[in-house]
């Protein structure tokens, strides 16, 4: 194996034996043999769109595909073997509707859309071949898996939106689209750096599309002060970033006398009218996703995973029993629930029945966090906020959104946060924030210091925001605003949100803890010198330049 694709990435070179992460050499072979296939099928479904042809069930399935090789997403080798006999009948089916179509399969000899497989040895051997170290040159390979890396997270949101019933096929044909550039090695350095920052374009295109989809479905979030405390009765811990499975399970929870609750990346969903008005939606309990061995030990209940980020158990840990898993993510040893039937919602049936055998939670902190901020709910307030601006009340605005992560270095953020003075306000989203939301940061004029817009995909509401202050400030630029981007990342979902701030022309981003391995020196320059993206140093550095700079 070998995998640079998260901030874990052992040595910050990559991991070769197992994962940091916990994902096994096998596991992480079969998911670079699905990308391999995903491509392959992508030769000819690209083809077939000069023709008009699309085929939804494909544009599911890489969809798909990508999203359970996001990291801690899925670890179920089982999972990844049925998919790939999948993708051989997807590619199959592809390629005889080219046939079919009248197109020139002759020309398609990339590995990936003609090489079968059949038994468990000659699987695992290909697998092992078609890595990312396959490509040689390490500026070439730097920029494809950015450009991979970023797709991963547009399918996440992607597949959001898709079960909430938006979808855009221009966005299902840009993947495909890059899938196979990524293959082409007769692409320029630079034309792939223009694929990057294309990506960036879906990306941002993808975003407002989930936004759409979140908020015509779910309403606008609004200030919400969330309980962080528990009550007596069993409860579910719903964790990941599917809004739909939300909705299921408040529906199908309601009047069984089993409570629910968010866990890290769920947060958010406590912002939304259409889930506030469950009396039985108690708050949410513990923290981002790197606690997750202890805070599922305290809940005593069912855990539902909709989507990353998944923690490997202990041994010595007793909750695997209790541990579900739906959608993209998966585990052996946790359960699965299955998709949704045409029409039909999910069926959680058989976690309520599991849930009332179990005992209530363990109160492990009590109190409110106060979130909500997305862009419609700041907007509401503009007048408010443009009149801290102009009055010198606020001073500077923190983009401090992104991922949270166990690396010792990213108490960093919880120290910039602290130290960050009181007339700057920390605009948030993604599970970044749990390493400040709970610190009494008070407010400016009834505005909190730390406005929270929701999950990692929320991070489109903060440029909203932003593009609404521009607005507002009668400035030319977004870089022209008085705000700063210090920026946690993690996992491929904050690769996305990243190139959609690049691409949205946001400069002089810094980001951390560390650097991404999978950057070569030499694309770490061109980010440095067309976008002015640098790492991190000391919190006193960064805050006395972040301070300084417009
Ligand atoms: Fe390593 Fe991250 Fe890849 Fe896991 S996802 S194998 S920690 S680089
Ligand atoms: Fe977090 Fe996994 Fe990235 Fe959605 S839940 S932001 S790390």
């Amino acid at each position: 194996m070998f995998c640079f694709q998260c901030q874990e990435a052992a040595k910050n070179e990559g991991c070769t034996v197992k994962g940091v992460c916990g994902k096994t050499a096998d596991v992480a072979n079969l998911q670079d043999l699905l990308l391999f296939l995903c491509k392959g099928i992508s030769h000819y479904t690209v083809p077939l769109r000069k023709y008009g042809i699309e085929i939804p069930q494909i544009n599911k399935f890489i969809t798909d595909s990508l999203f359970m090789t996001i990291t801690n997403a899925n670890f179920d080798k089982n999972r990844f073997t049925t998919r790939l006999l999948m993708a051989f009948e997807m590619r199959n089916a592809a390629r005889e509707r080219l046939t079919n179509t009248g197109g020139n399969i002759d020309g398609i000899t990339f590995d990936g859309a003609l090489w079968v497989g059949e038994t468990e040895a000659e699987i695992s051997k290909k697998a092992f071949e078609v890595g990312v170290l396959t490509t040689k040159n390490e500026d070439v390979r730097s920029l494809r898996e950015l450009t991979i890396y970023g797709l991963k997270g547009m399918a996440a949101y992607a597949e959001h939106a898709f079960n909430l019933g938006y979808t855009e096929n221009e966005i299902f044909a840009f993947m495909q689209r890059a899938l196979v550039a990524t293959t082409d090695d007769t692409l320029s350095v630079d034309e792939l750096t223009a694929l990057v920052l294309e990506t960036g374009k879906y990306g941002v295109q993808v975003m407002a599309l989930l936004d759409r989809a979140n908020t015509s479905s779910y309403g606008n979030p609004e200030i919400t002060k969330v309980n962080l405390g528990v009550r007596n009765n069993p409860g579910i811990l719903i964790s990941g970033h599917d809004l739909k499975d939300m909705e299921d399970l408040l529906k199908q929870t309601e009047g069984t006398g089993v409570d629910v609750y968010t866990h890290s990346e769920m947060l958010p969903a406590n912002y939304y009218p259409a889930f506030k008005k469950y009396s039985h939606f108690v708050g949410n309990y513990g923290s981002s996703w790197w606690h997750q061995t202890e805070d599922f030990e305290n809940f005593n209940g069912i855990i539902l995973f909709t989507t990353n980020c998944i923690v490997p158990p202990r041994k010595s840990s007793t909750y695997i029993d209790r541990v579900y898993t739906t959608g993209a993510s998966g585990f052996e040893g946790f359960k699965h629930i299955g998709d949704r039937k045409e029409g039909q919602p999910k069926d959680f049936s058989a976690i309520i029945e599991h849930a009332k055998k179990c005992a209530a939670p363990k109160e492990i902190e009590t109190g409110e966090i106060v979130g909500g901020f997305a862009h419609n709910q700041v907007i509401a307030l503009a007048d408010k906020v443009v009149e801290a601006v102009e009055s010198g009340a606020i001073r500077k605005f923190f983009v401090m959104g992104g991922c949270d992560g166990r690396m010792n270095g990213r108490n960093y953020y919880t120290e910039f946060a602290q130290k960050l003075p009181g007339d700057t306000v920390i605009l948030t989203a993604g599970c970044a924030k749990y390493r400040y939301n709970k610190l009494p940061l008070g407010d400016i004029n009834g505005i909190p210091r730390v406005l929270d817009a929701g999950q990692c995909n929320d991070s489109y509401s903060l440029v909203k925001i932003a593009l609404a202050l521009k607005e507002a400030l009668g400035l030319n630029d977004l870089n022209d605003l008085p705000i700063a981007y210090n920026i946690a990342w993690y996992e491929q979902k904050a690769v996305i949100v990243l190139l959609a701030l690049l691409y949205l022309g946001v400069k002089n981003i810094h980001l951390g803890p560390t650097l991404p391995a999978f950057l070569s020196p030499n694309v770490v320059n061109v980010l440095v010198n067309n976008f002015g993206i640098t790492g991190i140093t000391s919190v006193d550095e960064d805050m006395k330049l972040l301070l300084e700079t417009v």
